[in-house]
């Protein structure tokens, strides 16, 4: 999505700014743009496509002043050109960027052109800086016409404006995108993202909801929604910069899955004994477990897989009933929420603009609690939730998700026994033996890294596949699912998913030797059934990948392609399972020459609608 960066130093700001656009890249983007202050007036450089095509535009023409904005854009208005990068102008001296969507930018639209405004872009961006402008008529004082401004806008934004006679500050506002203000000495900034200020400093204020803050060299005033002026507190960031290196990898995303033993240890640190899961990992007060009477989960894309397979771990493990949906469903309709009911969000970033409106709608609906499992610590689902579990993945920057959705997994099924365990539906030896499994699963994911050359050979015969099919049953249904999105997002082969039971209830029709069949075989009570759906595909000619442990009795035959996957306690087996899959599609998306980082028309975290 899209990203913002604002500087104000007593040096050149243009390269801080550019780096931050680049730190920010991970997120997907179509094009960017930078506007520089400087005593002869606001310039800009604009450029479609990838940041470097920015940079070349500096080295042609280098702008330089000590206050600036910058923006990288993912089009919802208008298509990915250069008239329509941000930042967008009015008048001689006022620029602006901006995330999110302005819902009534047409009639706002037409009331500045009335007034002789002219639109330079198709964007609902242009309408705010036109609108501070026709403000500053009235209201001389820039902070206030902002103010004034962001009252007539609907929709989501986070905005940062310069105007560059008033070379001494910067004015920033958020409402339903995030923003934060980095601090640093003699020199402030502004960013979409924590990540892209790391180079200039580790101290930021996350901003709240309706904030607006006027920025300076020396320090920042912020006013709540209410005007009044607010004292919020400065967090140290703890990550490390390197967070954003790739290391000895080709891609992050390789990275990522690479990490996940390391990452999967530090979710589950301090959240289980030898014997249990330790409830005081959602907060001191646990009480709540014990009244949950139903789960309702909503996510978007990976974490809604994430979602669909803890409904089987908690309607097993906790025999309470356990609905599933997508956030930008539920947000839109009349939900019927049963007494005691756990609200529970499941979001990487935290700042998914859907599953963000769900929760708000939740917390009008009378649920027991809200739970959110989120991989950000300082994020706006965190804030705003009452409880939280986080993922503790360290950041992802490959688009695809990795290591962000086994770490979700971890986490749900912590949350599922802690809940079965506190309404008395686990024996404290089955508990101890869950979690006696659930530590050995680092070493098991190291064990299933290991197949990554076996998985690179196999990944050679998808380079000329248009589609794939992929199969699994109870919990490895939302695993299939999830394999067929991570193929689809970053090689582009069309993938859809079913539980292998559906098969000959329509899609059976696809099977012939040019679709690849991709199985997850489960080694539990489903085996002999799964074996039959097998003898199904093989019938027709279908090319076969089976996932699989040894003791399946399954391997390389006649159009059977066998791979290994670790031999794991069945709880285990959906998180297991998952890593062959990303390697598979990381190998295809090579082997097809896609962006395996940056995929095209994605964005890393969905801050809009
Ligand atoms: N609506 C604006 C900004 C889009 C955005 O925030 N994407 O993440 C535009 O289309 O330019």
């Amino acid at each position: 999505m899209c990203g913002i960066v604002g500087a104000i130093a007593q040096r050149n700001v243009a390269k801080i700014l550019l780096e931050g656009l680049s730190r920010l890249e991970y997120r997907g983007y179509d094009s960017s743009g930078v506007a520089i202050n400087n005593e002869t007036g606001v310039r800009a450089h604009r450029a479609v496509g990838k940041v470097q095509a920015l940079r070349d535009k500096f080295d042609a023409v280098p702008l330089d002043g000590k206050q600036g904005i910058a923006h990288t854009r993912w089009a919802t208005h208008g298509k990915p050109t250069e008239a329509n990068a941000h930042p967008h102008f009015s008048g001689d001296d006022l620029a602006l960027v901006h995330n999110g969507i302005i819902e009534n930018h047409a009639p706002l639209r037409r009331e500045l052109k009335e007034k002789g405004y002219e639109f330079k872009s198709e964007t609902d961006t242009e309408v705010i800086v036109h609108l501070i402008h026709d403000a500053l008529k009235s209201e001389p004082d820039f902070l206030q016409a902002v103010k004034n401004t962001l009252k007539r806008l609907e929709g989501a934004f986070a905005i940062a404006v310069t105007l560059n006679h008033e070379n001494e500050r910067m004015i920033a506002a958020r409402k339903g995108s995030p923003l934060v203000v980095g601090v640093g000495i003699e020199e402030n900034f502004v960013a979409s993202d924590q990540l892209a200020l790391l180079h200039v400093t580790d101290q930021f204020i996350f901003l709240e909801e309706g904030d607006v803050v006027e920025v300076t060299r020396d320090g920042v005033t912020i006013f709540d929604a209410q005007d009044t002026v607010q004292d919020r507190p400065v967090h140290v960031f703890n990550h490390n910069v390197d967070a954003t290196d790739k290391g000895e990898y080709r891609h992050y995303m390789m990275k990522e899955i690479y990490e996940q033993p390391k990452v999967i240890a530090a979710c589950l640190e301090g959240r289980i004994s030898e014997t249990k899961v330790l409830t005081s990992c959602f907060g001191v007060d646990s009480s709540f477990l014990k009244d949950i009477e139903n789960v309702h989960i909503v996510a978007c894309g990976t974490s809604y897989h994430a979602g669909m397979v803890a409904k089987y771990w908690i309607e097993d493990l906790a025999g309470l009933p356990c609905s599933v949906e997508v956030a930008s469903e539920y947000r839109y309709r009349k939900v019927a929420v049963p007494k005691n009911t756990l609200f529970l969000t499941l979001s990487q970033s935290g700042e998914t603009a859907d599953t963000l409106a769900a929760l708000r709608m939740a917390k009008e609906l009378g649920y027991l609690t809200s739970l959110a499992i989120c991989n950000v610590p300082s994020s706006t689902l965190v804030r705003e939730s009452a409880l939280t579990l986080l993922t503790n993945a360290g950041a992802e920057i490959g688009v695809a998700s990795t290591k962000a959705f086994t770490t979700q997994l971890t986490a749900l099924l912590i949350t599922s026994i802690a809940i079965a365990s506190e309404k008395g539906a686990l024996s404290a030896e089955k508990e101890a033996e869950l979690v006696t499994s659930m530590r050995s699963l680092p070493a098991h994911i190291d064990e299933a890294l290991k197949q990554d050359a076996a998985i690179k050979k196999v990944s050679d015969r998808f380079a000329n596949k248009h589609n794939a099919l992929f199969l699994g049953r109870g919990p490895m249904f939302p695993i299939a699912l999830e394999g067929s999105l991570k193929l689809k997002e970053i090689s582009y082969i069309h993938a859809e998913a079913y539980p292998a039971g559906e098969l000959k209830h329509g899609p059976l029709a696809l099977v012939d030797e040019d679709m690849p069949i991709i199985t997850l075989v489960p080694h539990n009570n489903m085996l002999d059934k799964l074996k039959s759906n097998l003898q199904e595909v093989a019938a027709r000619g279908g090319e076969l990948y089976v996932f699989a442990d040894k003791d399946t009795d399954l391997h390389n035959e006649d159009g059977v392609i066998f791979t290994e996957v670790p031999k794991v306690d069945e709880i285990l087996e959906p998180i297991v399972h998952t890593i062959p899959l990303q390697l598979l599609s990381y190998h295809v998306a090579v082997v097809k020459g896609t962006d395996v980082d940056q995929p095209r028309n994605l964005a890393k975290s969905v801050t809009v609608e």
